[in-house]
């Protein structure tokens, strides 16, 4: 991609009404442009985040075994009336007439949904287990939206759903995603602990939230010390060999919310009393959705059985600034490698030098066919306020060509993660950014 022709609105004054360094880098960075009160438009830069955060939660709930589906963000009223749930929602729901003057709303969640999907098509126990899952806009009127992305009126939800015969086997298919959880956080370059947590209008009586210890989340949190340094092969863990012994080693460990402390479940001398964002939350709620609207099996015997179900939500775009408060510092982002918005950026510092722009092309091209994405600035601004742009956006490596160092055919290298600068030439610079 090249700058000069590419859609990057930088911001140079600092936003005033943005009270979380994650949602003031968003901003500067043309990310994100608020468009009324918890609701914004995805520029370029924070799409191509939010569409790399969605790829990797696809892969690893498909390597889980879910099966991802896309429904609708209007959903009809007549659905959470058979739950029970139109009323108990309360304001935070957005509803809506359509022209017939029917309630329809915009989905703040799917368990009603879903539950009709199921209904409709799985008639018998051997249909089970089924986890089914999706990446789709949802809305809360949240009395209080704000710290930009964290907590929007519209937002961007991966929300699964369990269903299963048993008790125990639905215990499974909630172990499953925990560990999928695990592995989907690790990959985004976090460390999420799960916490005992309160199910809230979702419902049930087994959920965990998982957190980012971070000073800036709303969440107060207490954990044990030992987390801290827990060290355990997340990647390797195998879905169907080490579940339970992976679940319990952390479940073991104590940590909870606030709601769910319990001060004499801890030793307080290895007590943490911190703050943190939570990324996702799970539920185990049995038949509570299920009863109410009818979704049975039947059995071998040829009864009838309500089948037990859980639901596992991540917030996508609530990602995207989490991962921005664990990792910036005073000049900008820092991307973890597996979610930058571009893997390398070239920065020119004498266009229409022949000599720089011809160095600066060639490795521009063999990095494209290399299959890496990369954002080439061929802009004539100053090098000051280039070399600040990509501290800002927070590109993993910068190739930095200049005319003192073409002359010699070498290239300074930068990473961003650690500031480490190396003056290399091709065949260096192609070891440094991993290809
Ligand atoms: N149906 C369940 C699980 S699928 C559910 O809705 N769970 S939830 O309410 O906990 O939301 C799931 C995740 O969405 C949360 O962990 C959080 O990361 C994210 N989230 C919730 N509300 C907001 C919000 N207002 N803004 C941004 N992200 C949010």
């Amino acid at each position: 991609m090249f700058l000069s022709k590419y859609f990057l609105p930088i911001v140079k004054d600092t936003p005033k009404d943005a009270q979380i360094i994650s949602h003031r880098l968003m901003l500067r960075s043309g990310m994100i442009k608020q468009d009324s009160a918890g609701i914004y438009s995805w520029l370029p830069l924070g799409q191509r985040v939010l569409k790399k955060i969605s790829s990797i939660i696809v892969n690893e709930q498909n390597n889980a075994g879910a099966h991802e589906i896309l429904m609708p963000t209007i959903q009809s009223a007549e659905l959470w009336r058979e739950s029970g749930r139109y009323d108990d929602y309360g304001l935070e729901m957005l509803r809506i007439k359509d022209r017939h003057d029917r309630d329809i709303l915009y989905g703040p969640t799917n368990e009603e949904m879903i539950t009709d999907i199921f209904r409709s098509h799985i008639k018998s126990y051997r249909g089970l287990p089924l986890n089914l899952y999706h990446i789709q806009w949802k809305f809360r009127d949240e009395i209080r939206p704000r710290f930009g992305v964290m907590r929007g009126r519209e937002f961007l939800m991966k929300d699964a759903y369990s269903f299963d015969l048993d008790q125990n086997s639905s215990f499974t298919s909630y172990n499953k995603m925990f560990i999928s959880y695990l592995k989907i956080f690790k990959k985004l370059g976090l460390t999420a602990l799960p916490m005992e947590a309160d199910t809230g209008p979702i419902g049930g009586d087994k959920s965990h939230e998982f957190i980012i210890l971070a000073d800036t989340g709303e969440s107060k949190v207490f954990c044990d010390r030992k987390w801290l340094n827990l060290s355990v092969d997340i990647d390797n863990i195998n879905y169907e060999k080490d579940l339970e012994q992976n679940v319990s080693l952390f479940t073991s460990l104590y940590a909870a919310t606030d709601e769910k402390h319990d001060p004499t479940k801890i030793d307080p001398s290895n007590l943490i009393e911190t703050r943190g964002i939570e990324v996702g939350h799970i539920f185990h709620f049995g038949t509570k959705y299920s009863e109410s609207m009818g979704a049975k099996v039947t059995l071998p015997d040829g009864s009838l059985s309500p089948v037990f179900m859980g639901s596992y939500g991540i917030g996508v775009s609530r990602l995207v600034g989490a991962i921005i408060e664990s990792s910036h510092d005073d000049a900008g982002i820092i991307w973890p490698e597996t979610v930058a918005p571009f893997d390398l950026c070239i920065v020119n510092l004498a266009v229409g030098n022949e000599l720089c722009d011809e160095m600066s092309l060639s490795v521009y091209n063999f990095l494209k066919g290399r299959n890496k994405e990369i954002l080439y600035d061929d802009t004539k601004e100053s090098a000051g306020s280039k070399l600040a742009k990509m501290d800002l956006i927070g590109i993993p490596f910068q190739i930095i060509i200049g005319p003192r160092l073409a002359k010699d055919n070498k290239y300074e290298i930068k990473n961003r993660s650690n500031g480490e600068k190396h003056t290399v030439d091709f065949n260096n610079l192609i070891n440094l950014v991993n290809l």
